[in-house]
């Protein structure tokens, strides 16, 4: 498929001086547009994942009616004057509709960009890390009036750890190739986690926890930041946006941001979770979400980051048994090394257990 029949489906005046690939996710495939015309000269294209969203129709639907909610609520809370928040607005295609279906199957939407600013894919200081926090309160309170029913589910069983744990199961049983000293880490590991993977269920099952709606995805690299203040702007990456429990919100910002090395190391062996970083986020979180955390909610944080990380490290385990079919990968050993990265965050949030708990009881 020609790129530039895809951009060319959502430019109404202008152009087209410069489409190329940018960021860094592992499902989508994003570009950048420019156009030769003053107001609006950049655009986000994105040819959506439809191995992974296979409704990417309903993705669209939720980002709507998300994005619409998100908007309407930033006009009635008080931001601080020195403070920005922009809501990514989906662009309408030449026909009308959200996204455009291409004659290959492929399906093409576009976002407007958010000018003057920058994603990082790691923490670089403690402010950064404040603003992180920050940046998912504000979007967990802009939509904390959003009925969960109102939105679809778009990537089912998407953080259910339970229901990874069953396929890691069926995929390993099915695994016929060579084994190493890596792999047998990672099976040994998973192993004496199985209990683990029950914990956040369970206490939504036991009506502990209840389903809000969620981002799914507030890794470091979806928070965009203001090139000149260094505040949160917004937060993008809206195709999970769906019913789902703050926690899995809270445990998967903690697991990107609060791993200084990245989740891309090679040095999988140099992987810590720091706990001033963890302090920072929860600071910047806090600020803006505590007012609708109850007392159950605070009982499951620590909770919450040490599954997520261990969850993310089973996808990607159990993803490279497979045969690499869900994320996208630049060598065949790619998954495995990302899967070691995210068992040794694991457990240095294990191994750090009190002082994570000692931080949320002070910030409580
Ligand atoms: P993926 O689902 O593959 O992670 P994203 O939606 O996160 O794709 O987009 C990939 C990258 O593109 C982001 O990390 C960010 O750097 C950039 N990006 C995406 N949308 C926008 C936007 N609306 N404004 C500015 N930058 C964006
Ligand atoms: C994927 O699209 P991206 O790169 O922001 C994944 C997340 C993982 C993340 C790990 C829909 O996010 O769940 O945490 O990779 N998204 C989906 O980097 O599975
Ligand atoms: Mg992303």
């Amino acid at each position: 498929m020609e790129i530039i029949a895809a951009v060319e489906q959502f430019i109404t005046s202008g152009r087209v001086i410069d489409c190329r690939e940018y960021g860094h996710g592992n499902i989508n495939t994003t570009y950048l547009v420019t156009l030769d015309r003053k107001t609006e000269s950049h655009f986000i294209l994105q040819r959506i994942n439809t191995r992974v969203f296979h409704h990417p129709e309903r993705v669209m639907l939720n980002m709507r009616i998300a994005t619409d909610h998100a908007r309407m609520r930033r006009e009635q809370i008080r931001m601080g004057a020195d403070r920005r928040w922009e809501v990514p607005r989906v662009i309408t295609a030449r026909d009308g509709r959200d996204h455009w279906d291409a004659p290959d199957g492929s399906f093409w939407r576009a976002i407007s960009f958010i000018d003057d600013t920058v994603s990082f894919d790691t923490i670089k200081d403690i402010r950064h890390a404040e603003e992180v926090g920050y940046a998912l309160g504000m979007f967990h309170t802009l939509l904390s009036d959003l009925p969960p029913e109102s939105l679809l589910d778009t990537l089912e069983g998407f953080h259910i750890t339970p229901g990874y744990l069953k396929h890691y199961h069926d995929v390993l049983s099915a695994y016929r190739h060579g084994r190493s000293p890596e792999i047998d880490y990672c099976t040994e590991f998973v192993r004496e986690r199985s209990v683990l993977a029950h914990v956040l269920e369970n206490a939504k099952e036991q009506g502990r926890l209840l389903q809000r709606t969620v981002h799914g995805d507030p890794k470091v690299n979806n928070i965009l930041i203001d090139n000149v203040t260094g505040h949160a702007a917004g937060i993008i990456d809206l195709d999970t946006v769906k019913p789902g429990l703050v926690h899995y919100d809270i445990g998967d910002c903690l697991r990107s941001g609060c791993n200084p090395v990245g989740e891309e190391t090679a040095q999988w062996r140099d992987v810590r979770f720091d706990t001033g970083i963890c302090r920072a986020i929860l600071k910047g979180y806090l600020s803006v979400a505590k007012g609708f955390l109850t007392e159950s909610d605070f009982e499951y944080l620590y909770d919450s980051v040490r599954l997520l990380a261990f969850e993310l490290g089973l996808r990607f385990f159990t993803d490279y048994l497979e045969g690499n079919v869900y994320f996208k990968i630049s060598g065949p050993e790619h998954n495995l090394v990302r899967a070691l990265v995210q068992f040794k965050l694991t457990e240095s949030i294990e191994s750090q257990e009190k002082p994570i708990r000692r931080i949320i009881a002070d910030l409580r």
